[in-house]
């Protein structure tokens, strides 16, 4: 009898190939009528591969042990009710953190440089007509680090090799590391040209960097967000975007996505991507085969390589 395992979202070819193999695979994001897919498999099933898991969606599953989920970041999983229902989580740390970090500096340099601009500026053949306007440069800058944690560490190496000052900002000063620690996130804005949010989606970071923490980074400040919509004041953001109350932002993750708001999208101080940091076919079959260990390893007996519940 094999094991019955759903899948909550599309997952990369390679690691659904791998589910495939040794598990029975049901896709949830497939089905026509979830009610009647859930009661139809639901009570057999015993592993989820994927995000996005609810309390009521376990309740569905009551032999459900483990959450296998494709991504670092958690926050589409309710890790309180798994814990209640001693279910166990995991994630994929690490094997993105060198992914996310390229695109958190290609955004500050898309930004400061105004890359997307410039091209437009080419193809358009404007340039035979008028000079390009100056831009910054990122040499000389602070770049204060909302999270210097596994990925936020690896973005302030890379910053430092394009010689930046760098501070920080989390709930714990981290006294092995040489950067400047803020204990206060709008005092950290205030001192930095760019502030480069990388911390998790959950209920304490929920609207951290605020309107007063954008107003304190201020015309000349500019942001990079490659962690979650979730942590920023989507609404004020866009309304100082707008006004020059703040200078430029690099976006990866929005508040409601795949769906961004109309006024972000006709702004020209701002460069957007398609949450698309981790998404190399390098670092995603990474991210994949770490899903797949983890599963291997609960169904084993054997610890799990990164579990979070
Ligand atoms: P990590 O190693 O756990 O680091 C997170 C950092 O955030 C820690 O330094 C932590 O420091 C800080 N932090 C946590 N809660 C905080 C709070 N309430 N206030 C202030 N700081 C807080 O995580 P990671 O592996 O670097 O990943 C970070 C996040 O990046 C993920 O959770 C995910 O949402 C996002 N991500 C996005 C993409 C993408 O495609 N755009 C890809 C990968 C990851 P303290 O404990 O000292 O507070
Ligand atoms: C993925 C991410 O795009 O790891 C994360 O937290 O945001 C990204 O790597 C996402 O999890 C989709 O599976």
């Amino acid at each position: 009898m094999t094991i019955e395992l759903l899948q909550t979202q599309k997952l990369l070819d390679t690691c659904e190939a791998g589910l495939a193999e040794r598990y029975t695979v049901h896709k949830l994001h497939e089905a026509a009528d979830r009610e009647a897919f859930l009661s139809e498999v639901g009570p057999r099933i015993r592993a989820i591969a994927g995000g996005n898991v609810d309390a009521a969606l376990m309740d569905r599953l009551p032999k459900l042990e483990i959450i296998a989920n494709m991504g670092v970041g958690y926050d589409s999983i309710d890790t309180d009710a798994a814990k209640a229902r001693d279910i166990r989580v995991t994630n994929t740390p690490d094997v993105l953190n060198d992914a996310v970090a390229e695109i958190a500096i290609a955004l500050m340099m898309a930004v400061s440089r105004q890359v997307p601009q410039a091209d437009r500026f080419v193809r358009e053949g404007r340039w035979e007509q008028e000079q390009y306007p100056f831009t910054t440069e990122l040499r000389g800058k602070t770049v204060g680090i909302l999270g210097l944690g596994r990925i936020g560490k690896e973005i302030a190496a890379r910053a430092q090799a394009l010689k930046m000052r760098i501070v920080y900002h989390g709930r714990h000063r981290q006294p092995t590391e040489p950067h400047i620690y803020y204990d206060n996130l709008e005092e950290m804005a205030r001192d930095s040209d760019w502030l480069v949010i990388v911390a998790p989606g959950s209920a304490s970071t929920r609207g951290i960097v605020s309107r007063k923490v954008l107003e304190a980074l201020g015309p000349e400040g500019r942001l990079v967000n490659v962690a979650r919509g979730s942590l920023i004041d989507e609404q004020a953001m866009i309304e100082l975007l707008e006004s020059g109350g703040l200078g430029g932002a690099g976006l990866d993750v929005f508040a409601d996505e795949p769906h961004v708001p109309e006024r972000l999208r006709q702004l020209d101080n701002v460069v957007l991507t398609p949450h698309y940091a981790s998404a190399t076919r390098t670092t995603r079959d990474a991210m994949g085969a770490l899903v797949l260990k983890n599963l291997e390893a609960w169904f084993s007996g054997d610890p799990l390589p990164s579990a979070v519940v």
